[in-house]
């Protein structure tokens, strides 16, 4: 390993990173071709973005000219306690382990800045750093870097840090030697497949995003396919169930930076039930379910209200029916018919002829 390398890992784990690899600037055809086949079978949903991203996608060049080697750096959340336990606690808010402190992108872009400032003294060059939105295949980088095997669930896994590791690259425009891709260590192991509760995963290592929980609570504003709406369970924001189920994380370690652990324990979907849009806005303050908006957030909270069978939520649904906001009207017809029979009441009936929205006659009609 050159001197230079040497160095700069030093630096990267001096500021905290917990994993980290390099690699050319360069994705390999098949890569570029399952991208394009991920899109041509619309499988991004309403992410229309991504397709946006393509070309940069498949040349890091195109997004910056000078790259020559790419670094991949991982930073592990693990979390205290398998998430999975909070499946069963029906009452309450399931919001996803990398959502539950402040929002992971400010956190690591901190970081990154740090490593931009130092590499920008030290060899008096630029360098430019990602995370998450920016048109940078993460996964193929990761893999082509020795930070981690793709998994099953599509995500990045790692001998030492299971499926919990954030990923997030710096474009330098120097060449250092390449590490080796690593492994893929699945073996015959299908359990993330088998646990996603909307099968959203298929063959190896691939997604119908659609279908993903974390997309239709987080990225999907409209209303949530009624099919999938009971599968969402308590979920009110991402997923982990294909990353909790992961045998591999029995060798991970909960993660040592305290922005990344739980900052409260679940709420019960009753404390978010009687949220304003200026509560959440205050509650949510750099966390990243701010960037989903009340609305959204909201309409998961029905339907995990819906699917909790708690007759006692019935009030604080109610007022969603005649809320001004279609998606919400709309969402709490289906959540109130879960939790008692609504079509028997008299504020169904009333509805039923006032209604004007085509949506909400829509999932009134459903009832029927
Ligand atoms: C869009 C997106 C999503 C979408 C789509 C998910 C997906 N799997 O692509 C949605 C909203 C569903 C999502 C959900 C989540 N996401 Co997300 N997401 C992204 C984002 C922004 C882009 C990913 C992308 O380009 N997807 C498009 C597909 C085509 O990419 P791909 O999986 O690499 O596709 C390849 C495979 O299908 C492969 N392939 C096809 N056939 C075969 C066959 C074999 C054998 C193999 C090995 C591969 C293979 O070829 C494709 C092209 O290379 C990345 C950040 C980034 N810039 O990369 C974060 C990212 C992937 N997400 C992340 C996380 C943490 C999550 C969630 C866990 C959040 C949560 N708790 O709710 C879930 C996990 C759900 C899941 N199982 O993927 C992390 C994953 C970290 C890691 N260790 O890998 C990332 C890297 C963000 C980050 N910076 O840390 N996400």
């Amino acid at each position: 390993m050159s001197k230079l390398k040497k160095k700069i890992r030093k630096k990267i784990f001096d500021i905290g990173f917990d994993s980290v690899g390099f690699s050319k600037p360069i994705v390999d055809l098949k890569t570029s071709k399952k991208l394009k086949d991920f899109l041509d079978k619309n499988h991004h949903g309403e992410m229309k973005w991504l397709e946006r991203h393509y070309e940069k996608k498949k040349n890091p060049k195109k997004v910056w000219e000078e790259v020559k080697t790419i670094m991949v750096v991982g930073l592990n959340y693990a979390p205290q306690e398998n998430p999975l336990k909070i499946n069963d606690l029906k009452e309450k808010a399931n919001i996803s382990v990398y959502a539950k402190n402040k929002d992971y992108h400010l956190i690591i872009k901190n970081k990154l800045k740090e490593f931009k400032n130092w590499f920008n003294k030290e060899f008096n060059l630029d360098c430019k750093i990602f995370v998450d939105t920016a048109p940078v295949m993460e996964k193929y980088f990761a893999k082509k870097t020795g930070v981690g095997w793709q998994g099953k669930h599509t995500n990045i896994v790692s001998k030492r840090f299971g499926s919990w590791l954030f990923l997030s690259e710096i474009f330098l425009s120097i060449d250092i030697d390449h590490d080796k891709p690593s492994r893929d260590n699945c073996g015959s192991c299908n359990d993330c497949i088998t646990i996603c509760p909307t099968n959203a995963l298929y063959e190896n290592s691939k997604i119908d995003a659609r279908k993903c929980i974390s997309y239709l609570t987080i990225e999907y504003k409209g209303p949530i396919p009624i099919s999938l709406r009971e599968k969402i369970g308590n979920k009110v924001y991402g997923c982990d169930d294909c990353l909790s189920i992961c045998p591999w994380n029995k060798f991970s370690e909960p993660t040592k930076n305290k922005n990344f652990l739980a900052l409260e324990k679940e709420k019960d979907l009753k404390f978010f039930l009687n949220f304003n849009e200026n509560i959440f806005k205050k509650y949510f303050y750099q966390s990243p379910i701010l960037r989903i908006g009340w609305i959204s957030f909201i309409r998961n909270i029905l339907i995990a209200s819906g699917n909790s069978k708690i007759q006692s939520l019935s009030s604080s649904v109610t007022k969603y029916v005649t809320h001004q906001e279609p998606l919400l009207r709309g969402t709490a017809v289906w959540s109130l018919n879960k939790l008692h029979n609504f079509k028997k009441t008299k504020l169904y009936q009333k509805i039923k002829t006032t209604e004007k929205n085509e949506y909400v006659k829509f999932e009134l009609s459903c009832l029927d």
